[in-house]
């Protein structure tokens, strides 16, 4: 599927060092069975006919073109290791002709298809060590603190003891993402036959205005009629950026003086809109940081006059986060909530950070819905948020497994 590999390759950072980090924490106990049939084997190595190597190589063929569908796989673990039992019964009737023929020949060959399966057939019994290195890897990818030892929680009630390979691993952390990420409601959808007003808010540089230009052609493609309002009136340098985007988008976008009261701003939206008959109007404010009152109170002053118009309305607030804030995400969530009544996140630059797990903790934190994902600078880089593919990507799953 083409999302699901724009999403791995965008989402690399975060989803590679869980994966590498998940990689490394099964290696560190190898499979005992295996062990046992790989020192057997390498006994058995010495009295190899030369169909057997013939079989071999189809087998290492096979292997490296293996799917890795569980099952798939599963099988072929089977098949090679029964083989390796079949090969070690076989060589006992062997000639000393092939013997001294393979001795000459043995290019590590068994130990090429060793380390291919090896991979796969690693297995780790999940003990309260292993749970405490999982725990570090999900802090460190930026789940939190909390959402980590939950999600560590989970999986020692449902699987302790187990003898776990990597991909069963996996699965295991990306089914208790995917709970998680699952669990809100999707944001109040466009009504049609009136004004649908949603107000954009979130911390200085997080993404707003950026974000509401790439909704904004998005939803003109789904055939609403948009406008926006710029009520950012806090730096001109904003209100020229959102023009940019209306160009780019072809929407229209209205705008007060510089410095006026971006109450004034949203008022005068409203009313136009309304004139205007449009469908959709997007509201772009200025960034605040959560902690300065007055800026606050800015914001439930532009709430008051929406209500005023429309008391249903703002039919969604939007809270605008940057992934590479990292933790510091949820004090803006706990008080723009307060202040503004969120309805749904987008979550910004998630391209190239490895904080991607603060997607996880921010929702099993607040239940929001996360309405779109931000995965680059241009128009088209917003996505919809798929819990299912994210938590597949985010452990580094591929698509068909699960
Ligand atoms: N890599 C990346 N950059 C992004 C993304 N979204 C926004 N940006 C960049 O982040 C920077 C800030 O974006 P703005 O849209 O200006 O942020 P803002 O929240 O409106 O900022 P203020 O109005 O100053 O509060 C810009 O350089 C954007 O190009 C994203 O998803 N990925
Ligand atoms: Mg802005």
């Amino acid at each position: 599927m083409k999302f699901f590999k724009k999403l791995k390759e965008k989402l690399f950072s975060t989803s590679s060092k869980l994966n590498n980090g998940l990689e490394e924490i099964v290696d560190k106990q190898k499979d005992e069975i295996f062990d046992q049939d790989n020192n057997e084997n390498e006994d058995s190595n010495n009295h190899i006919s030369s169909n057997m190597k013939e079989d071999l190589r189809e087998q290492k063929k096979e292997i490296e073109t293996v799917s890795i569908k569980d099952g798939k796989r599963n099988k072929l673990i089977e098949k090679q290791l029964s083989f390796f039992e079949k090969n070690k019964k076989k060589s006992n009737i062997e000639s000393d002709e092939n013997q001294i023929e393979i001795q000459e020949k043995k290019p590590n060959f068994f130990k090429k298809i060793i380390k291919s399966v090896e991979k796969v057939t690693k297995r780790r019994k999940l003990d309260n060590t292993m749970l405490n290195e999982i725990e570090d890897l999900l802090i460190s990818t930026d789940l939190g603190v909390a959402t980590s030892s939950f999600i560590v929680e989970k999986i020692k009630k449902e699987n302790f003891s187990k003898e776990l390979d990597i991909t069963q691993l996996k699965q295991v952390i990306s089914s208790e993402i995917y709970e998680i990420m699952n669990a809100p409601k999707t944001i109040t959808e466009i009504k049609d036959g009136q004004l649908n007003i949603w107000l954009f808010v979130g911390v200085n540089g997080s993404g707003k205005t950026t974000t509401i230009g790439k909704i904004a052609k998005q939803e003109k493609e789904n055939g609403n009629k948009v406008i926006l309002a710029a009520a950012d009136t806090f730096r001109a340098a904003a209100v020229e950026q959102l023009s940019i985007w209306s160009e780019r988008a072809g929407i229209p976008m209205i705008k007060g003086e510089e410095k006026s009261d971006p109450a004034s701003v949203v008022y005068k939206a409203i009313e136009e809109s309304k004139r205007g008959k449009y469908d959709l109007l997007l509201i772009d404010t200025a960034g605040r940081l959560q902690n300065k009152t007055d800026l606050m109170e800015e914001l439930e002053k532009i709430i008051r006059v929406i209500k005023k118009q429309d008391p249903t309305a703002p039919h969604n607030c939007i809270i605008v986060l940057d992934a590479t804030s990292g933790q510091n995400v949820n004090s803006q969530v706990e008080i723009f909530s307060k202040t503004a009544g969120l309805t749904g996140i987008i979550m910004t630059k998630l391209d190239g950070t490895a904080r991607g797990g603060v997607l996880v903790s921010v929702t099993n934190k607040f239940n929001l819905p996360i309405y779109r994902i931000g995965l680059g600078e241009k128009i088209d880089d917003l996505e919809i948020f798929d819990p299912k593919l994210f938590s597949k990507v985010i452990v580094g799953l591929e698509n068909d497994t699960i």
